[in-house]
C-alpha cells in the first residue's frame, strides 16, 4: 500500500459511506486519519483509498478521467456534480443520470436538442440527448440496430428518461411536412400517456410508478425517418387492481374515470373514489400537482391520436367502471354449508351494475362468483364457494379483466401505429424495473430480479468487450482472468430441468403441492449451491445471493402467482358477453388447451419473453443509461451517499469499474503522463525523446512492473497510479524542502 503520512485518503464512514481525510500517523497496519469533518479515526491501511487531489472543483464529466478509479472517487464525483445541477455523467459510454426531482426545462428544450444534433459524444456535456443522438448516427452511418437500456430503481427516472429519448428521436426522425393524418412519431409519443394511465400508479417510491416493463422498438426508413414502432410490455402488476395499501393508489385510470364529466359518472353510476373497495383500502385519492378530471380528458385525446375509436374508448371505460362495481360485491354465508350469497341490497346493486356494464347475464355472473365447476372423468359437478372463496373469485375476475384490457391496449396501439415491413433499422428503448429487495419479496420481485440478472450479464459482457476493443485499438495484449460471470445465478433460476422456475412449474402441476413441499424441494436441490441459502427460522423462505445483494423471498404465494389461468367459469361468462369488445378480450380457448390438464406457467412464459428480449438485445449495439435516485424523499438537491452507492452497485456501475480495474484501469495520454510525473524523472525530460519513448524511459526508471504502452496512451494497473502519486508527493515535498533550505542559507 502506498499510503504515507500526509496522504489524502477516503475512509469508510457509517453515515456517509466514505469521508475524506489526511493521514497523520501510521502504526503497523493502521493509519490515524483526521477527517474533513474534524474527527480522528483509525482504520486499517487496506481499507483506505487514496484521494485524488487533482480533480477539478466541479468534478469530471467522465469517470474514466478520474485518476483513481474507485468507489469513493466515483461517489464524490457524482455528488459534486449533482450539487451543481449537473445530473448527467459518463462512465466511458455508460450514462449515469441522477434524478433532479425538479423541472429543468432549460436542460431539455428544443434549443438544447438543436445543440446536440450531430455532435460527438464527448464534445458536449453529458446528456441523454447525446446518447440518443449517437445511437441515431450509429444507426444511419453504420447501418446498425441499436438498443438503449435504461435501468434503475423505482423513482430513479427511467420512464422520464425514456420519454426524453423518444422525444429526441422524434425530433431527429420526425416528418417535416405535416400530413393530414397523424404522424407516426406523434402516435408513438402519445402512446405513453395512454399506457401510463392504465399501467402506472402512485407507490411509496414514486407518484407515477410504472407497474410494467416496456420495450419500444422505433423503426426508421431509408432516409432516417420514423416509419413504425412495436411496443412490447412485460408483467403488469395484477395484484394492485384489488389490493392496495396506504399511501399508495390503484392504477391512475380508476381515479381519472371517477373524475370524468357528469354525464359519464351518471352513465356508469360512479361516485367518489372513496365509495369503492378497490380504491378505499388506502386513504390516498389525489396526487399532488395532478388533476384527474383534466387527465381523463387528456387520456381520451391521446387515445384519439393513437387510433382508439370513440366506441372503443367507451367500452374501455365501461370495463374500468365494471371493475369498480365488481369490487363492491360482498358475500355472506348461504344456507348450505360452505356456500355463499351476495350479501345485501347494496352488493346486489353493484352486482347488477357489473352485469349491465359487462353485458352479461346477472345470474351467470353471480354463479361465476359463488360457484365453481369440478371436472371429474365422469361428469362436471357444480360446487359452492364459501364467502371467502367467492371474494377470491371476484378479485381473480377483476385482475383478469384488467390485465386483458391492458394487453388489448398494447395490441391496439401496435396495430394503430403499425410496423413498417420495409424498415431495416431500429432503435429499441428499454424501460424496465430495476433490482428490488424489500422487507417482503414475492414472485414479482423474483421475476424482476431474474430480469436484472439477465440484463446484468448482457451488460458485463458488453463492458468487457468494450474494454477488450480499446486494448486492441492500442495494440495491447491482455489476459483477462478475474472476471466473475453471474451465469451460476442464472442457472439456479432458469436451468431446465432443475432450476427454480422448472421446479416451480413441477410443483404447480402436482395437485397436492404446497409452499412447504415446494420450498423443501428447493432446499434439497440447492443445498450446496453457493448462491442459494436456506434462511433460519422459516419453513418457506429462500434466499438468493444476487449479483446486487441477497434477497430473501417468501415462497407462500409463488404457486398461485405462477399459475396463469382464467377460471373456466369466468372465461365462459365473458366470452359470451353481448359486448363484442369484452367478448374479444376472452377469445374461446382452443379445444386442446381447454381439455389439457396443463396450466400455463407465468414464470416460464416470462422466461421465454425475456429470452426473446435478450435475443433482440444481443443482435443490437447496446447503449446504457443508469438512472439513480438521489434520495428517498423525492426532493431536489438532496444526495444520500449510502443509497446512491447501493444503486451504483446494483446497476452494475461498480461492476463495470471492477472489470476495468482487473485490466489496466488508468489510461493516460503520453503528454498527460509526462506533465504529471515529469518531476520523477527530470533527467529523462532533459533529453530529446518523443513523448512515447519518454514515457517508457520514465516507467523503466521507476521500476514499475506490468504496465503497458499503447499507441497513444500509457496503461497502468490498479494501484500503480497511487504508487506514482506518492512518489510524486515525496519528490515534491523534498524539492520544497531543498528550496526552503536554500532560501534559509540565502537569508
Ligand atoms: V418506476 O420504476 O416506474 O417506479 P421510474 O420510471 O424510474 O420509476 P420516473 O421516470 O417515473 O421513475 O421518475 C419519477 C419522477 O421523478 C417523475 O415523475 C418526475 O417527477 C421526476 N423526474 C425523473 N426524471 C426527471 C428529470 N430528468 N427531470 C425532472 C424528473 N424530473
Ligand atoms: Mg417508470
Amino acid at each position: 500500500m502506498n499510503i504515507i503520512v500526509g496522504s489524502h485518503v477516503w475512509v469508510e464512514d457509517p453515515a456517509l459511506a466514505w469521508i475524506d481525510g489526511e493521514v497523520l500517523d501510521i502504526r503497523g497496519e493502521d493509519a490515524e486519519i483526521q477527517t474533513s469533518a474534524g474527527k480522528m479515526v483509525v482504520a486499517n491501511l487496506s481499507k483506505l483509498h487514496a484521494k485524488d487531489m487533482d480533480v477539478p472543483e466541479d468534478g469530471v464529466d467522465d469517470m474514466t478521467k478520474l485518476s483513481y478509479f474507485h468507489e469513493p472517487g466515483v461517489l464524490h464525483n457524482l455528488a459534486t456534480r449533482f450539487a451543481l445541477n449537473k445530473v448527467y455523467t459518463y462512465t466511458g459510454n455508460i450514462l449515469i443520470a441522477i434524478n433532479p426531482f425538479q423541472s429543468l426545462e432549460e436542460l431539455y428544450n428544443t434549443g438544447v436538442m438543436e445543440k446536440y444534433k450531430g455532435m460527438l459524444l464527448g464534445d458536449m456535456s453529458p446528456h441523454v440527448f447525446a446518447i440518443a443522438d449517437t445511437s441515431y448516427r450509429a444507426m444511419i452511418d453504420e447501418r446498425k440496430n441499436i438498443s438503449i437500456l435504461v435501468s434503475g430503481e423505482s423513482g430513479a427516472g427511467k420512464t422520464e428518461t425514456t420519454k426524453m429519448i423518444m422525444r429526441y428521436l422524434a425530433f431527429l426522425g420526425g416528418h417535416t411536412f405535416v400530413e393530414r393524418r397523424r404522424t407516426v412519431e406523434q402516435q408513438i409519443l402519445e402512446s405513453n400517456p395512454v399506457l401510463e394511465a392504465f399501467g402506472n400508479a402512485k407507490t411509496v417510491r414514486n407518484n407515477n410508478s410504472s407497474r410494467f416493463g416496456k420495450f419500444v422498438e422505433i423503426q426508421f426508413d431509408n432516409r432516417g425517418r420514423i416509419s413504425g414502432a412495436a411496443i412490447r410490455t412485460y408483467l403488469l402488476e395484477r395484484s394492485r387492481v384489488c389490493q392496495i395499501s396506504d399511501p399508495e393508489r390503484n392504477y391512475h385510470s380508476f381515479y381519472h374515470l371517477c373524475a370524468a364529466p357528469q354525464e359519464e359518472i351518471e352513465k356508469y353510476k360512479l361516485g367518489n373514489p372513496e365509495s369503492f373497495h378497490y380504491l378505499n383500502q388506502s386513504d390516498c385519492y389525489h396526487l399532488d400537482g395532478a388533476n384527474d378530471a383534466e387527465e381523463y380528458l387528456a387520456i381520451r385525446r391521446a387515445m384519439n391520436v393513437v387510433g382508439i375509436s370513440e366506441d372503443e374508448q367507451d367500452s374501455i371505460f365501461r370495463v374500468v367502471a365494471a371493475i369498480l362495481h365488481l369490487g363492491n360485491i360482498n358475500f355472506s354465508k348461504g344456507e348450505e354449508t360452505d356456500s355463499s350469497v351476495v350479501m345485501d341490497e347494496k352488493s346486489k346493486f353493484h352486482l347488477e351494475m357489473t352485469a349491465q356494464l359487462l353485458k352479461c347475464d346477472i345470474h351467470e355472473l353471480e354463479d361465476a362468483l359463488c360457484k365453481r365447476l369440478m371436472v371429474t372423468p365422469e361428469e362436471i359437478i357444480q360446487r359452492s364457494r364459501d364467502p371467502l372463496g367467492a371474494a377470491i373469485s371476484r378479485d381473480g375476475l377483476a385482475k383478469t379483466i384488467y390485465s386483458r384490457l391492458f394487453d388489448w391496449l398494447v395490441d391496439k396501439i401496435n396495430i394503430a401505429i403499425g410496423q413498417d415491413p420495409d424498415s431495416k433499422y431500429h432503435i429499441g428503448v428499454l424501460d424496465i424495473y430495476g433490482f428490488e429487495s424489500f422487507q417482503s419479496n414475492s414472485f414479482e420481485q423474483f421475476c424482476i430480479n431474474y430480469t436484472n440478472e439477465k440484463l446484468q450479464q448482457h451488460f458485463n459482457q458488453h463492458v468487457f468487450k468494450m474494454e477488450q476493443e480499446e486494448y486492441k485499438n492500442e495494440d495491447i495484449e491482455w489476459n483477462y482472468v478475474d472476471f466473475v460471470d453471474n451465469q451460476d445465478i442464472l442457472d439456479l433460476i432458469e436451468k431446465k430441468p432443475g432450476g427454480i422456475i422448472a421446479l416451480l412449474d413441477e410443483a404447480c402441476m402436482f395437485p397436492r403441492s404446497t409452499s412447504e413441499t415446494f420450498s423443501e424441494k428447493l432446499y434439497q436441490s440447492f443445498k450446496f449451491h453457493k448462491h442459494f441459502v436456506r434462511p433460519k427460522l422459516t419453513r418457506t423462505d429462500f434466499t438468493i445471493i444476487h449479483y446486487a445483494g441477497e434477497v430473501q423471498y417468501q415462497s407462500d404465494q409463488f404457486l398461485d402467482k405462477n399459475k396463469d389461468y382464467v377460471v373456466p367459469e369466468h372465461q365462459d361468462l365473458l366470452s359470451t358477453s353481448r359486448c363484442s369488445f369484452i367478448a374479444s378480450l376472452f377469445p374461446p380457448l382452443s379445444e386442446d388447451l381447454a381439455k389439457s390438464a396443463k396450466f400455463s406457467s407465468l414464470g416460464s412464459r416470462f422466461k421465454l419473453q425475456l429470452q426473446q428480449l435478450m435475443d433482440t438485445l444481443n443482435s443490437t449495439e447496446p447503449h446504457f443509461i443508469r438512472c439513480v435516485k438521489p434520495n428517498s424523499k423525492l426532493r431536489p438537491f438532496v444526495f444520500e451517499n449510502m443509497s446512491v452507492m447501493q444503486q451504483l452497485r446494483s446497476g452494475g456501475v461498480l461492476e463495470a469499474i471492477r472489470i476495468k480495474c482487473a485490466g489496466y484501469p488508468t489510461h493516460k495520454t503520453f503528454a498527460e503522463f509526462i506533465k504529471r510525473f515529469g518531476v520523477l524523472a527530470p533527467d529523462v525530460l532533459k533529453q530529446e525523446y518523443d513523448d512515447r519513448d519518454a514515457c517508457i524511459m520514465m516507467l523503466e526508471k521507476l521500476a514499475l512492473q506490468g504496465f503497458k504502452i499503447g499507441k497513444t496512451q500509457v496503461f497502468l494497473r490498479a494501484g500503480q497510479m497511487v504508487e506514482l502519486d506518492s512518489l510524486r508527493l515525496r519528490a515534491l515535498s523534498s524539492s520544497a524542502k531543498i528550496i526552503q533550505r536554500q532560501m534559509k542559507t540565502n537569508i
